[in-house]
């Protein structure tokens, strides 16, 4: 496998923040840092504007690469029909990254080199798109040359805004602080170390309002600190006020979860184990050791000794700009269908769609056969028959050892696999859902899912 640790990764985010004024440049610094490796190194030329593809997937995540291969397997494409724009060396399993932040396995192997995970009848192409126009079924490539297509799927991701929480970038870099975030390769790595370090004081993990990808990993990287410290000896939830550590979850959200039926569940397991609940507040301003808090109209301050934190998280720009976009500059799909709801070539999946459900890998498990189905219909001049139901699924670390296994569709309704199966009401978190998460998961990922051979609760497939 190729260097999935870039030795000047932190050195990289160090000077994005350093040199970088606006928000916006320190995003795309952050994000794009390997890209540049990427293009020097390894890459071969993009492409001259001549070429065209049947299908052009934007983005080789996880949806990007798991709808390629779908529709591979279908047997309905030949050597270079199918096209995949992105700009990354690395392909990463991103939900293992709240098990890095929990100390359970290391970031480097939960990173794939992205070239070699493509099947060699795929194009790639190694860069990043600066426009879309969908009336001209072309895309623009940053280095301006153009690819046309005959059906384009937008899966490129949600854009990690580090730079909206004046202070983050700074102190996410500064190796001495004790800000961390399981939500980057670049950061991930420093979340366990200053959580084993910390045996005294205010802990605050935070979670912001608005869209993330995962709604449940803010709390699962507290879930595990906070049995860390119980096990350590530095935590007592029977008796929070003799313990030498403090608990705070201030979240941007009124409620511990999205769904009722779970959030019950978690609002129970935060009173039971002492952890103090701020909703409603958002997190603006990281300065110094003081967190400053949108709450309603005002701002509230709040002194930490370690403070987690979730970015802010939006489209990508070229997104937002673009014909495709809904009023929040989502792909604006029909949530059955996945099809655009005007540019009937164009089809989202992932988090950078609208589909209005928890973006999630296990989301993409439903939607990839559902949007492949329906995409090659419609290059047949069938009508799309395939409907996504919403289904979504947070494995949700209550502690090390236990995973509450929520799965639900549109409207937050349970969906639940297990139930359905043995009976059994996955509201109680479990040892075996446990070793779905840390173990079986990962590993069928890795092996079948991006290879387009795994359909999530149905299993096996193609
Ligand atoms: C799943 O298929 C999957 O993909 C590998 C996950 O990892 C990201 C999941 O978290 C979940 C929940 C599923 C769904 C599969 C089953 C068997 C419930």
């Amino acid at each position: 496998m190729a260097r999935c640790l870039p030795p000047s990764a932190l050195a990289a985010l160090r000077s994005a923040s350093r040199s970088a004024s606006s928000s916006r440049t320190r995003t795309s610094l952050l994000r794009t840092f390997a890209t540049a490796t990427a293009t020097t190194t390894t890459t071969p030329p993009v492409a001259t504007p001549s070429h065209s593809h049947k299908v052009v997937l934007i983005g080789g995540g996880t949806a990007g690469m798991t709808i390629a291969h779908q529709l591979l397997l279908t047997g309905k494409f030949t050597q270079d029909d199918l096209a995949i724009i992105d700009p990354s060396e690395h392909h990463h399993y991103q939900p293992g990254w709240t098990l890095v932040g929990g100390g359970l396995k290391r970031r480097e192997d939960l990173c794939h080199h992205l070239p070699s995970l493509l099947d060699p009848k795929l194009k790639l192409y190694p860069a990043s798109v600066s426009s879309l126009s969908p009336s001209n079924n072309s895309v623009t490539l940053s280095n301006g040359s153009t690819v046309g297509y005959e059906h384009l799927v937008v899966a490129p991701g949600i854009s990690i805004n580090y730079g909206a929480i004046k202070g983050l970038p700074e102190a996410l870099a500064d190796r001495e602080s004790s800000v961390s975030t399981i939500y980057g390769y670049e950061t991930c790595g420093k979340v366990f170390s200053t959580l084993e370090r910390f045996q005294k004081g205010q802990a605050i993990f935070t979670q912001p309002a608005g869209v993330v990808k995962c709604a449940g990993a803010p709390q699962k990287a507290m879930w595990l600190a906070l049995d860390l410290w119980r096990r350590q000896g530095v935590y007592n939830p029977a008796d929070v006020k003799a313990s030498p550590v403090k608990i705070a979850f201030a979240t941007g959200l009124p409620v511990m979860f999205g769904v009722p039926k779970y959030s019950a569940k978690l609002e129970e397991l935060r009173k039971e184990r002492g952890v103090e609940g701020l909703f409603g507040h958002d997190l603006v301003e990281v300065n110094g050791d003081k967190a400053v808090f949108k709450v309603g109209e005002g701002t509230v301050e709040k002194r930490f000794d370690l403070l987690h934190v979730v970015p802010k998280m939006g489209p990508h720009g070229f997104i937002k700009e673009s014909e495709v976009a809904d009023t929040a500059g989502f792909v604006d799909v029909d949530q059955g269908t996945t099809r655009h709801k005007k540019f009937g070539n164009v089809w989202s999946a992932g988090d950078a769609s609208s589909l209005p459900t928890s973006k999630t890998a296990a989301a993409i498990t439903a939607q990839a056969p559902v949007l492949v189905r329906n995409l090659v219909d419609v290059m047949e001049g069938k009508e799309p028959q395939a409907v996504y139901d919403g289904y979504t699924s947070c494995p949700l670390t209550t502690e090390y050892g236990k995973v509450l296994l929520a799965e639900f569709t549109y409207g937050g309704v349970p969906k639940e696999t297990f139930g359905d199966w043995f009976g059994i009401d996955q509201i109680e978190p479990r040892r075996a859902f446990y070793h779905l998460k840390k173990d079986f998961f990962p590993w069928v990922y890795a092996n079948y899912m991006v290879k387009g051979a795994w359909g999530g609760p149905k299993g096996w497939i193609n």
